[in-house]
């Protein structure tokens, strides 16, 4: 059963090229078995699995109840957003819903009744999943498109964020970028970040509503008009540096700067028709599955690839356990048309018993020693199997062996410490004085000056003598008429000169014995 089953999805593949399998049952001459392809799953519309966010706080319409105008219609007021009225209300979701009826349905900002101040909204589109673009993106703007606006994407769930592309109705004058279309971009310049002008004219809010980011006509630099030659750009993507990543967000976020005019000027006189309205984003993708799954399924509130070839991770991003014999390797387009599968492979399949917990491709005979090693392991381990850290670094204790993160750096301070090794939880070997794990810091009664030294003075036992003062624990500070490591001595009586009636010459001694015999007890000094 299985195996007829299999045999009718086997021709898909090679007659398409579209990298929908994963794998199908073959019949060689050596009998039926797995054969494997490089697959992706098909595209979706995202709007579906999004969480949104608008900033700042208070930015949409309704709370309280607010009156506004169109450009159409400036002086008939009569429209209302009213939060707490579900009939009268534009909340965020608004932008991601289906309209059935047709009738559109939309986010609504307040107006810019606080103009000159501008009126700044953030629409922030969060996936916690990698996306791959494979159509425009598409953001339907009611009573008028912004004047000025940008479009950010980020690709490590919004902790860091890029310019996409830029819209205005000046370029120059906003952003201080050219005007440019994508369909005037060429092969070398395909993913150039650039700013555009189509999409923020003033022409009617009913007529032009929408505002794009152009995937289609990028593609077709490589594709052709239609869109026909996917196996070039496949190609493409393959090889040219940054390309695939250009197309690759897990956050989008619309930066809305300036609304909708309707003229040339702004009107003080009636701020009640500016304001932003979107009443749809559609983003179209595939899960980014690195061609190692051809389903992506929405589990827990986020988007998963069904993860094939021995991979795993939310992006297939690496091996199974037990099939780390060789590093992970994204599935490639290439060649044409089934590309390669870059299968994980199981411990132990490669090359007799050579594991290297994925920190090398590559085994070698030792011819005199009789065995296999391990070439080259990467991730600062080492070791037949790679399964010891390198010198100067430890073993991180939350990481699997075939982890990447497997080999913490030592970071034996260098000056504190005896050599840059460690023990097994990362504590360095300390010289005398000196402390932490990493040996930066100093015992008690030591200071730090290019290492750790036992203090000379401090307020305790070391105490300097005769009004001196402690610098810093390096040195007493003696007052006139006396010196000493302690100013414990008198000048008077060190130099024999005549110096009767110099203060405090006869009164010293019970000091200066103290303070001896505090060294004493620290052990600095014999007497
Ligand atoms: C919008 O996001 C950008 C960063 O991407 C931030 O600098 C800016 O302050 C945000 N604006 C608002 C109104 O929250
Ligand atoms: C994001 O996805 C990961 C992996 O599926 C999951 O563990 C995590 O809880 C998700 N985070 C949020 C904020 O949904
Ligand atoms: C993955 O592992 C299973 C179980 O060992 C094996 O049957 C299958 O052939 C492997 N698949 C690939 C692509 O290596
Ligand atoms: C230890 O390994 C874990 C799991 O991979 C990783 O998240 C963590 O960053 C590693 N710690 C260090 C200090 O590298
Ligand atoms: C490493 O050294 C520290 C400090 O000497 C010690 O507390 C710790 O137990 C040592 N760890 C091991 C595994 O020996
Ligand atoms: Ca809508």
């Amino acid at each position: 059963m299985l195996y007829l089953a299999a045999l009718l999805v086997h021709c898909v593949p090679l007659a398409m090229g579209q990298y929908d399998i994963c794998k199908s049952w073959v019949t060689t001459d050596d009998g039926p078995s797995w054969e494997f392809y490089a697959c992706q799953p098909k595209a979706m519309r995202m709007k579906d699995y999004v969480t949104v966010r608008v900033d700042p706080a208070g930015i949409t319409c309704g709370d309280p109840p607010e009156r506004f105008c169109t450009h159409e219609n400036p002086y008939l007021c009569s429209d209302e957003c009213d939060a707490s009225n579900p009939d009268l209300a534009h909340p965020p979701k608004l932008m991601f819903d289906s309209e059935d009826e047709g009738l559109a349905t939309y986010w609504q900002s307040v107006t810019w009744r606080r103009y000159p101040e501008p009126l700044l909204a953030n629409i922030t589109l969060s996936w916690n999943k990698s996306i791959e673009l494979t159509d425009d993106i598409v953001i339907t703007f009611e009573y008028g498109r912004p004047t000025i606006m940008m479009l950010e994407k980020s690709l490590d769930n919004g902790r860091t964020w890029h310019p996409y592309q830029y819209y205005a109705d000046d370029c120059m004058e906003a952003f201080s970028m050219p005007a440019r279309r994508v369909r005037d971009l060429s092969t070398t310049s395909a993913n150039r970040v650039l700013c555009t002008e189509e999409y923020s004219r003033w022409a009617g809010s009913k007529k032009e509503k929408t505002v794009r980011f152009e995937v289609r006509d990028r593609f077709a630099i490589f594709a052709g008009p239609d869109l026909k030659n996917m196996d070039n750009l496949y190609t493409r993507l393959e090889s040219a540096k940054g390309l695939k990543d250009f197309f690759t967000v897990t956050d989008l976020r619309m930066r809305l700067l300036r609304p909708a005019l309707g003229g040339t000027y702004v009107q003080r006189e009636n701020l009640y028709k500016y304001f932003y309205a979107v009443s749809n984003i559609e983003v179209t993708g595939r899960c980014k599955c690195n061609l190692h799954a051809n389903l992506c399924t929405f589990k827990e509130g986020s988007l998963q690839c069904e993860c094939e070839h021995n991979t795993t991770g939310q992006d297939c991003g690496k091996c199974k356990k037990n099939f780390r014999s060789r590093s992970w390797r994204a599935g490639s387009y290439l060649p044409l048309p089934n590309g390669s599968p870059n299968a994980c492979a199981a411990a132990g399949s490669a090359f007799g018993n050579c594991e290297c917990y994925g920190h090398s491709n590559r085994c070698s005979y030792i011819d005199f020693l009789n065995v296999v090693t391990c070439v080259s392991c990467k991730h600062n381990t080492r070791g037949q199997h790679c399964q010891h850290c390198r010198l100067g670094f430890y073993r991180n204790s939350s990481a699997e062996l075939d982890d990447e993160n497997v080999c913490i750096e030592c970071n034996c301070n260098q000056i504190g410490s005896m050599h840059d090794r460690c023990n097994e939880t990362g504590y360095c070997e300390c010289r005398e004085g000196a402390t932490g794990p990493k040996c930066d810091d100093c015992l008690p009664n030591y200071y730090w000056r290019q290492g750790c030294f036992p203090n000379v003075c401090d307020d305790e036992l070391l105490l300097c003598q005769n009004g001196g003062t402690c610098y810093q624990n390096q040195r007493c500070i003696c007052p006139v008429g006396f010196k000493g490591v302690l100013c414990q001595q008198s000048r008077c009586e060190a130099d024999k000169k005549d110096c009767d009636g110099a203060p405090g010459a006869g009164g010293s001694l019970a000091t200066v014995a103290l303070g001896m015999l505090a060294l004493q007890l620290r052990g600095w000094v014999d007497l």
